[in-house]
């Protein structure tokens, strides 16, 4: 045992340190959680699930005054602005309606029937220059919109070995990733996600953070990498990569969601939570180190197919919050001296216990003082808002799905 206090912090410590790291924490709803989506083998039509835009933005506005942390909602430009910026206006009426704003602007290049051999990537120069207009539409939203983030998952790439080149294809992808950058605003970013397989499943055009990373540093300074949580092999290591993103200040934002198994977009921390506790654990210590949060964007990347979607989304910040809220109980101080002596079991120890600790009470404590529910499950469910939703959209939501994500 190491001569430093490794004790858990005292309560009031723990209560105000909690409080603290709650007041700043904030996690982007992604919209297309809130509508009927399925797997490709079959869709479960929900009957409270959104059939419109109006009906996610009331989602969000919702789970947000339940638990005061989902301010934003991340949009999919195909799916929730398929008129471009003539939309834009709707979304503001939305915006100002429901108390929650617009955030990440999601281009699809994955849908349309044009981009089956690929979008950015695509061998044919005219596809190409659809997919860049596509691009350059959403960095246009996203400028009247006023968020800061355009968030590209690209899912080109190729099933069979030798049947596409993918030295050509890395520098289609550079150059479209070149042109978007060129048109952002100053203090707009771009975030380029990767993702190891699915729906290509020989090559992917960015599968790997090295590659989002080159190619976001290749683009230009306001390029960043999304993590997204679940498109990492099996053991891969995430928060080292967490790690060496903050170390070169190019992690701009996460995906969060859980897995088992690969993309499964189940609910955050359900499989494994001690893996985001890890996570948010890196992002604690990078606030330390530089005294100030950094500019990441935490967001919501799940779509529920079986569990009911404003219980899954509700759920899902809850619990954001209560690991956010453990990570905030490492004491950064103790635990760098620990490192330096090479006290490995009470470094660990420290780690494990912030990990162990139940904070759900000083959570509840943090959402009475706040106004807020103090279990937003309960609230929502005493809110009569399910039933609401129930009634209004089953009708419109028999036999339909809006989205595949
Ligand atoms: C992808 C990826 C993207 C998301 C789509 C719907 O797997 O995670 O971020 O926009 O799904
Ligand atoms: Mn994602
Ligand atoms: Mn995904």
């Amino acid at each position: 045992m190491s001569q430093h206090q490794i004790s858990s912090p005292n309560s009031s410590t723990a209560s105000d340190h909690i409080a603290k790291a709650l007041d700043g924490f904030a996690i982007e709803l992604p919209s297309w959680g809130f509508a009927n989506t399925g797997t490709r083998f079959g869709k479960f039509v929900q009957a409270a699930a959104a059939t419109s835009l109006d009906e996610k933005f009331a989602d969000a506005g919702m789970v947000h005054r339940l638990t005061g942390a989902a301010p934003t909602v991340a949009l999919h430009v195909l799916w929730d602005l398929p008129g471009g910026l003539q939309d834009v206006a709707h979304v503001r009426k939305l915006e100002a309606q429901h108390g929650v704003r617009a955030g990440a602007i999601n281009p699809n290049l994955f849908q349309d029937q044009q981009y089956k051999f690929g979008s950015v990537a695509n061998p044919d120069p005219t596809i190409r220059a659809q997919a860049v207009a596509h691009l350059l539409d959403s960095v246009e939203i996203g400028k009247a919109l006023g968020g800061q983030d355009i968030s590209i998952w690209l899912a080109d790439g190729s099933n069979y070995p030798g049947t596409q080149s993918i030295r050509r294809r890395i520098q289609w992808t550079q150059d479209a990733l070149c042109q978007t950058h060129a048109a952002l605003a100053p203090g707009q970013r771009m975030l380029v996600e990767y993702k190891p397989f699915e729906p290509a499943f020989y090559h992917t055009d960015v599968a790997d953070w090295g590659m989002a990373l080159e190619f976001a540093r290749r683009a230009g300074p306001q390029a960043k990498v999304l993590v997204d949580t679940g498109h990492h092999y099996q053991a891969q290591n995430i928060e080292q990569i967490v790690a060496w993103l903050l170390q070169l200040d190019m992690l701009g934002g996460f995906h969060f969601n859980d897995r088992r198994y690969a993309d499964d977009d189940l609910t955050l921390g359900s499989i494994d939570p001690y893996q985001v506790f890890r996570i948010f654990a890196e992002m604690r210590y990078e606030a330390w180190l530089k005294s100030a949060a950094p500019n990441t964007a935490y967001m919501i990347d799940q779509s529920h197919n079986l569990k009911p979607k404003m219980e899954a989304m509700v759920q899902t910040v809850a619990v954001a919050q209560e690991l956010y809220a453990r990570a905030a109980l490492v004491d950064q101080h103790v635990l760098a001296a620990l490192q330096d002596t090479c006290d490995l079991v009470a470094a660990e120890e420290l780690y494990r216990s912030a990990f162990w600790q139940d904070v759900r009470p000083l959570v509840r404590e943090w959402r009475k003082a706040r106004g807020l529910a103090e279990d937003p499950l309960a609230a929502l469910h005493e809110s009569g808002y399910i039933a609401k939703i129930t009634t209004e959209r089953q009708a419109k939501n028999a036999g339909s799905v809006t989205a595949y994500a």
